[in-house]
């Protein structure tokens, strides 16, 4: 089945699942880790660079590319595919995190939200139903749905009530977009903040909703690792089986390692983008703090393990020599490397599920990256 939206099962190894995912521009192969490229562009890296280091989908932003260039330029240019030259699967956002985390003053109501820009603070008004007809113009094969994301430290009174309106979004935004009435598909996100039983009437209530796929929003806000994997353990696995999962703005590396352990299928994180440009660096052996005078005149690569064109060309001196003068190049080869970490990661776990040994392979990492929390 090539249908977009066709999701199939191939190995579970515990609650982990290795999957794939059917959409317009080709197949995804989970667990999945997706580069987040928040204006069309994953910053300081080309569409070849991240097919180098093995990205089969990127994620966009509806608020960013709204504001700017502005969603219905995006479709005169073809949709962002095209405007991008990234032909590969994209997912976009709804904005439901970027105007709670990014705009100033925001106003909700039953209709949607107000917000002013980050940009220039002018006023604006997103509706369940014009975010999808964003994500229509931008032509995205995944399409996420407005949500209010209850801030950290929200009383139960209050994220009960949210989440029913991310309810009453998500079916507002259903009903714009029904299943198959085009190559796009659309996600629920599952809310309810820090309350187990909240976060289960939220899926109970989105589950009654035809939607190809579920997210989980709501956490990496703020909360403490235990806190974030008390709510996961528990909703992941209660998560629809035959429907792809996804653990929004998750996570570090243990982060995904333990999505991957409650059931979660895809994640996207700036954490390997952004630590790149502040020269922190991932390795098989642990964090690199690439400015550090320790490797002033050292001749090896960043990482023995790592296969991509950093680690292959170029030696630690000249990337510590890079960062610390500021150079350009220092960010598009520190993001390389670190790209081409978390997708080696999600890759080395699907090869771990497929061969039975997942909770082997998360030991590797937590042995040098530490138990969460600890
Ligand atoms: N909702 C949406 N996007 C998100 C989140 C959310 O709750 C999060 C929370 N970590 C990241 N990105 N729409
Ligand atoms: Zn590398």
């Amino acid at each position: 089945m090539n249908q977009p939206g066709t999701f199939t099962l191939r190995a579970t190894d515990g609650q982990a699942r290795r999957a794939s995912l059917v959409t317009a521009h080709g197949v995804i192969e989970t667990p999945v880790f997706m580069p987040v490229g928040t204006v069309g562009s994953v910053k300081a890296v080309s569409p070849e660079d991240l097919k180098a280091v093995g990205a089969q989908i990127i994620l966009g932003n509806t608020y960013h590319l709204y504001l700017r260039p502005g969603d219905e330029l995006v479709a005169r240019m073809g949709g962002l595919h095209r405007f991008a030259r990234w032909d590969r699967p994209i997912l976009t956002d709804s904005g439901g995190f970027q105007v709670f985390s990014l705009s100033g003053l925001r106003k909700i109501t039953e209709q949607g939200v107000e917000f002013q820009s980050h940009l220039d603070g002018s006023r604006h008004f997103f509706s369940p139903e014009k975010v999808v007809s964003i994500q229509k113009n931008l032509g995205s094969d995944i399409m996420m749905v407005l949500d209010e994301c209850v801030a950290w430290g929200q009383d139960r009174d209050y994220t009960a009530k949210s989440l029913e309106l991310t309810t009453r979004w998500a079916r507002r935004s259903r009903e714009a977009y029904p299943r198959g009435s085009g190559g796009q598909i659309m996600f629920g996100i599952v809310q309810g903040g820090f309350h187990e039983d909240l976060r289960e009437e939220s899926l109970a209530q989105l589950s009654e909703i035809d939607f190809e796929g579920f997210a989980v929003g709501g956490l990496s806000v703020g909360e403490s690792p235990e806190e974030m994997r008390r709510q996961l353990y528990h909703i992941g696995p209660k998560l629809p089986a035959h429907k792809p999962r996804y653990l929004m703005g998750v996570g570090a590396p243990m982060d995904i390692l333990d999505g991957i352990m409650a059931g979660i299928d895809m994640f996207d994180c700036v954490l390997p983008t952004r630590n790149a440009r502040n020269g922190t660096l991932y390795t098989s052996q642990g964090k690199v703090n690439i400015k550090r005078a320790e490797y002033r005149e050292d001749e090896r690569p960043l990482d023995s393990n790592c296969n991509c064109y950093t680690c292959r060309t170029f030696s630690r001196a000249y990337l510590r020599h890079l960062y610390v003068t500021r150079e350009l190049l220092s960010y598009r080869l520190n993001t390389i490397h670190n790209l081409a970490f978390f997708l080696d990661l999600a890759a080395g776990a699907r090869k771990a599920i497929e061969d039975g040994r997942f909770m082997a392979f998360r030991q590797q990492y937590a042995d040098v990256y530490g138990e969460p929390g600890k």
